[in-house]
């Protein structure tokens, strides 16, 4: 059975930029509803051996709706409440393997920032934006509902970023820019390059 990863911070530790109510609301009822309804899943398709990386990248192939929809919220959700927290914000916290390749490929930290927006600003309904390395090559992915980019294809995800309704309505309102400028002060640089 799987479990929710705990969160390593309190639901207000990211105010003023995310709060609280969004963060129990998030945690509590959404990510656990995942966990619920993925262990029921892994139980009618017969998959309670896999790990959650085996599921994820055989569930297109193997598994049901309710599989693919549920791994992809559990996975998805695990991946970013560790990629926001209130440390190293700041880019100047990230690694220099990731600078380079975000220097490579983007041109600029600001150039990347701007792509990753406008891939967040383009996501039509719900869905995630995904900072993934394919190869030596950093690329922004967008996927649809919970899908998730390591479903399709073979790469390192280094930074989700979830764009469904109830990761910002609380208190962006329809305002989905303001959440994705709000989300870049609350990114752990840390954790994202620890993943490169
Ligand atoms: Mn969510």
């Amino acid at each position: 059975m799987f479990k929710r990863k705990d969160l390593k911070y309190d639901f207000n530790a990211l105010e003023p930029f995310i709060d609280y109510a969004t963060m129990d609301e998030h945690y509590n009822a959404h990510y656990k509803k995942y966990m619920e309804n993925l262990n029921e899943a892994i139980v009618e398709d017969g998959v309670e051996n896999l790990t959650i990386e085996g599921i994820i990248k055989r569930v297109i192939s193997i598994g049901s709706k309710k599989l693919r929809n549920n791994a992809g919220g559990f996975y998805n959700h695990q991946l970013y409440f560790d990629n926001i927290s209130p440390n190293n914000n700041a880019y100047e916290n990230a690694g220099a393997d990731l600078k380079a390749l975000i220097e490579k490929d983007f041109g600029s930290f600001q150039q990347f920032k701007a792509n990753f927006r406008s891939a967040g600003l383009d996501v039509f309904g719900s869905g995630w934006v995904w900072l993934v390395l394919i190869g030596d090559k950093l690329k922004i992915v967008k996927t649809k509902n919970q899908d998730n980019p390591l479903m399709s294809c073979n790469c390192k995800i280094l930074l989700g970023m979830d764009v469904w309704e109830h990761a910002y309505y609380l208190k962006h309102k329809a305002d989905r820019k303001s959440y994705i400028d709000d989300f870049f002060k609350v990114i752990d640089w840390k954790i994202v390059s620890e993943r490169v």
